[in-house]
């Protein structure tokens, strides 16, 4: 059988599949143009594809052969799981190995905010630490007793929950569906509207999968809600966000800060104007991003894909019905 990566995996893992397939790397620009692709997955019987990859139908109508998908990703709606299962595509995901991780993640990114972390790295660099010695001066906010919204009340939501109640914060959260009284007992988390969400939070933190519903669902509508004294923080998906009512909202400091580790394409580059205000913070989509992490997500990203292309069950399957997350 043969395989296509559409771009480097560890070297273990590459070992692996190289004992069973025919492996096929792509280590041209990232990401893969879509024609090559297209021209490319003709022959093959698996892919494995990563967030920046667009799996759509032209691409999986031109895998006559193709079987199984893995996705190195807890999300997956850069894949079209419908046309994928009209055709007998079994796909499959990393969910649970990450959520620590980025939940870590986001934790590191509220503190940046409200400590002013790289606005203080990026002061010293352009050496502008005499200016700053008065105490009164370059202060940021306690992050403990202030008030955390939580878009998304799927894994990694709680375990930002979890992390949250450990700084003392309060914790809202907004779900589409309401999660057991129980469980919002142990996590001591409210549940509200997004609209009160909004109003009330202190900082939010987006932890919905994209969806056509949750699509730049964070607008200047919703952004004037928040206090000005507020913060935004992202490491779902930057399509949850509309960039341009997120980069006024920054610019007329409707908001006071945005922390974002995802955008609407990636990676990001100059033109897109979040990129170049002094209070945003941004990341390169890092929140699986460490040694441990990466590496279950590589064995897992490569048991699914031998699973699925020897007819068995992969360890996490995408529902056929889903198209985007599994998030609640
Ligand atoms: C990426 C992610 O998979 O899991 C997801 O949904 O967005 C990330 O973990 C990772 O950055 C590799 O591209």
């Amino acid at each position: 059988m043969k395989i296509l990566l559409t771009r480097r995996l560890h070297d273990f893992a590459i070992k692996e599949l190289k004992k069973r397939y025919q492996v096929e790397i792509h280590t041209g620009k990232i990401p893969m143009p879509k024609n090559l692709l297209v021209s490319k997955i003709k022959d093959k019987d698996g892919l494995i594809c990563y967030p920046y990859d667009r799996i759509d139908s032209d691409v999986i109508n031109a895998g006559v052969r193709l079987r199984a998908i893995s996705t190195f990703s807890v999300g997956y709606d850069h894949i079209d799981n419908i046309a994928a299962s009209r055709k007998g595509i079994v796909v499959s995901y990393t969910p649970e190995v990450l959520t620590n991780a980025t939940a870590d993640l986001t934790m590191a990114l509220m503190l940046d905010l409200f400590r002013r972390v790289s606005d203080g790295d990026r002061l010293i660099l352009k050496g502008g630490w005499r200016t700053i010695l008065g105490p009164y001066e370059f202060l940021g906010y306690d992050l403990h007793g202030k008030t955390l919204g939580i878009v998304g009340m799927g894994r990694i939501g709680m375990a930002v929950a979890k992390r949250a109640l450990g700084f003392e914060m309060n914790i809202l959260y907004h779900n589409r569906k309401r999660i057991s009284s129980q469980k919002e007992k142990s996590l001591k988390v409210q549940y509200v509207s997004l609209e009160e969400l909004f109003t009330r939070s202190d900082v939010i933190s987006i932890h919905a999968p994209h969806t056509p519903k949750t699509h730049e669902m964070v607008n200047l509508r919703l952004l004037k809600k928040m206090k000005r004294t507020s913060f935004l923080v992202n490491t779902a998906r930057g399509k949850i966000i509309n960039e341009k009512d997120l980069a006024t909202a920054l610019k007329q400091k409707i908001i006071s800060g945005a922390a974002l580790d995802v955008f609407g394409n990636e990676p990001v580059d100059d033109s897109n104007p979040l990129t170049k205000l002094p209070n945003v913070v941004i990341t390169p989509h890092i929140g699986s991003a460490t040694v441990e992490t990466r590496k279950k997500m590589a064995e897992i990203t490569v048991q699914n894909l031998i699973l699925s292309l020897s007819g068995k069950r992969p360890i996490y399957q995408v529902k056929v019905e889903s198209s985007h997350s599994d998030q609640p």
